[in-house]
């Protein structure tokens, strides 16, 4: 399952419960950034932020800007980032007007160019890069240049509630408790519904919301946190998604 499609179950049964902002990724505002940390054409990052329903990230303002700028500055440290990280922005569809693909309620007054910048505009070089130095100033380069990339993923209305892990792949991982820690197994609507049952168990401290396909849902509550478990109580399983209270 896709960080959108938990994010979207959430949101689906009651937006101000709680959405998530994946492990390993980092939130910003209503944003969660992650950071791909291998050398990839801008089209091909673009494919990777979007198989988690992410964007390439665009800095909206100078303090969006410093957060990733500080975020890409924690990832690659001590090795800096090199030639630096795709975001948004291209001309890919007009030589020389640059756009900035926006999530909902971001506007797009901020640039952040270097001197001189963008360059040779009208030969090729359509995309727009973080750079390295001077707090991450915006150059251009070719698109099918492979470099490093941020993704931003919108979230709604954010609890941390919730926790969930994003593999290297960008998909989710989570890990569940094994069964040894059940108190109770209901059927459930979906996340939020499971979180609530087990809200209202005095002893629940976890839950496991298991998708069994065609609109089933089982959900666990355990006596017991993720985080207290020992190794071989928890176990990665597809399509089971664990969660601390
Ligand atoms: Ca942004
Ligand atoms: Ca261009």
């Amino acid at each position: 399952m896709h960080v959108l499609s938990v994010l979207l179950l959430v949101a689906g049964f009651e937006a101000t419960f709680a959405t998530v902002c994946p492990v390993g990724s980092h939130r910003y505002g209503k944003a969660c950034y992650f950071v791909i940390k291998e050398l990839k054409s801008w089209y091909k990052v673009q494919q990777i932020c979007a198989a988690s329903h992410a964007s390439l990230a665009v800095p909206n303002s100078s303090e969006e800007q410093t957060f990733i700028w500080e975020l890409l500055q924690r990832e690659f440290y001590p090795d800096g980032l090199g030639n630096g990280a795709w975001i948004g922005c291209n001309d890919i569809n007009q030589d020389g007007v640059w756009n900035c693909p926006l999530r909902g309620g971001e506007t797009n007054a901020y640039q952040n160019w270097g001197e001189g910048n963008p360059s040779n505009q009208y030969s090729g070089a359509d995309c727009a890069l973080i750079g390295d130095r001077a707090g991450g100033i915006w150059w251009n380069q070719y698109c099918n240049n492979h470099r490093y990339a941020t993704c931003e993923l919108a979230i709604i209305d954010y609890d941390p509630l919730f926790c969930l892990q994003i593999g290297s792949s960008g998909r989710i991982t989570s890990p569940c408790l094994t069964d040894n820690h059940v108190l109770m197994e209901l059927q459930a609507q979906g996340l939020v519904s499971c979180g609530k049952a087990c809200l209202s168990h005095p002893k629940c401290s976890s839950f496991n919301l298991k998708d069994q396909g065609q609109g089933k849902m089982v959900c666990q509550l355990n006596d017991l946190a993720l985080q207290n478990a020992a190794t071989e109580d928890v176990v990665e399983m597809e399509n089971c998604y664990g969660l601390d209270l």
